[in-house]
């Protein structure tokens, strides 16, 4: 009896002291947090942030646990291109981008004409990067970044999106309130980073705000802004699936790329750029077996499920595709979706 009460007293000390310790180390965080913030605000104010948008969105904001255990935990890459494809270019996305096509018919060929870029392939990312914008995500984008932005995998990178995002703000283009996004900062219906708001948001419908969260126009014109400034060519689709010829695994080496700095890596898997006729005289033939077409555009082959999958043959708008998000899958889901919107 008192053995246990002994034993019962000093484990009270241990969870006592313990709970001092953690207590401690939550307070040394917490001080260590504010005095990062402090100085995130004085340059905020430096930077010529107004005073009721630090107050609003930086006095007293404090870090999402969970988006710190996302960005740690971001699934490796196992998916097939084949069970990616599946998932994204979905019945229900081909049906309602149908849809929206007919719905906005009118505003998207003004945006397409004033723009360069073919309506589908606007309505195409719209429905990929979150159907149609019905999921735009619903995470404070300020505390999101404020959060990456204090953790040091990648501080340097979100502190710089951090400050756009209150220069969006500062600009007034939309209110802190409604400044939703993605756990890792990408916003409105197209899911721009701030900094790429900054650089390619448009006002299309012209009340003075780049409302990428809630105006139509506004969000077509930007996705069409971006794929403008990244040398998107009207004249040409993205690409097709292709028949490679028998030989031609054995003949790849003359094909393959030296190694070169790309400005997106998954560049790597495609072969060199030739043009058109030069793959049709290599024998590469549409999935038909027809001839490829009569274009003088380069192109580039890629077979995103190696060997044994399917080959497709890329344009440059490809690689426009590439800048909006540096993943081959992802480049197919958004040329394919187009195409079906058109019945391919
Ligand atoms: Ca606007």
């Amino acid at each position: 009896m008192q053995f246990a009460r002994f034993a019962a007293g000093s484990v009270l000390l241990a969870l006592l002291s313990l709970a001092v310790s953690s207590f401690a180390v939550a307070q040394e965080t917490q001080i260590e947090f504010q005095q990062w913030l402090d100085a995130v605000i004085q340059e905020a104010r430096e930077r010529g942030i107004r005073e009721d948008i630090i107050d609003e969105a930086l006095t007293g904001v404090t870090p999402i646990p969970q988006v710190v255990s996302n960005d740690r935990n971001q699934a490796e890459f196992t998916e097939t291109f084949e069970q990616y494809l599946d998932k994204r270019v979905t019945q229900w996305r081909i049906d309602t981008g149908r849809t929206r096509l007919r719905e906005n018919r009118e505003l998207l060929q003004q945006v397409g004409e004033h723009y360069g870029v073919e309506p589908r392939f606007i309505v195409a990312f719209w429905g990929i990067e979150t159907n149609f914008g019905s999921f735009t995500g619903g995470t404070d984008v300020i505390r999101a970044l404020v959060t990456l932005a204090y953790d040091p995998r990648r501080a340097a990178y979100f502190r710089r999106e951090l400050f756009s995002a209150l220069d969006i703000l500062n600009q007034g283009h939309i209110s802190h309130a409604q400044m939703k996004g993605s756990w890792a900062g990408a916003m409105g219906q197209s899911q721009f980073m701030p900094s790429s708001f900054l650089e390619f948001a448009q006002d299309f419908d012209g009340d003075g705000r780049r409302d990428i969260w809630n105006s139509k126009a506004d969000v077509f014109a930007s996705i069409a802004q971006y794929l403008k400034a990244a040398q998107w060519r009207n004249d040409q689709t993205w690409g097709r699936e292709v028949k490679l010829p028998a030989d031609y695994f054995q003949r790849a080496e003359q094909w393959a790329q030296e190694p070169t700095e790309y400005s997106c890596s998954v560049l790597r898997r495609h072969t060199i750029q030739m043009p058109l006729k030069d793959w049709q005289a290599a024998g590469v033939r549409r999935a038909d077996g027809s001839d490829l077409p009569v274009n003088d555009f380069m192109a580039s082959i890629v077979l995103p499920d190696g060997e044994g999958g399917r080959a497709f043959i890329t344009y440059d708008n490809f690689r426009s595709i590439l800048k909006y998000n540096c993943a081959n899958n992802y480049a197919l889901a958004v040329g394919h979706l187009a195409d079906r919107f058109i019945g391919y």
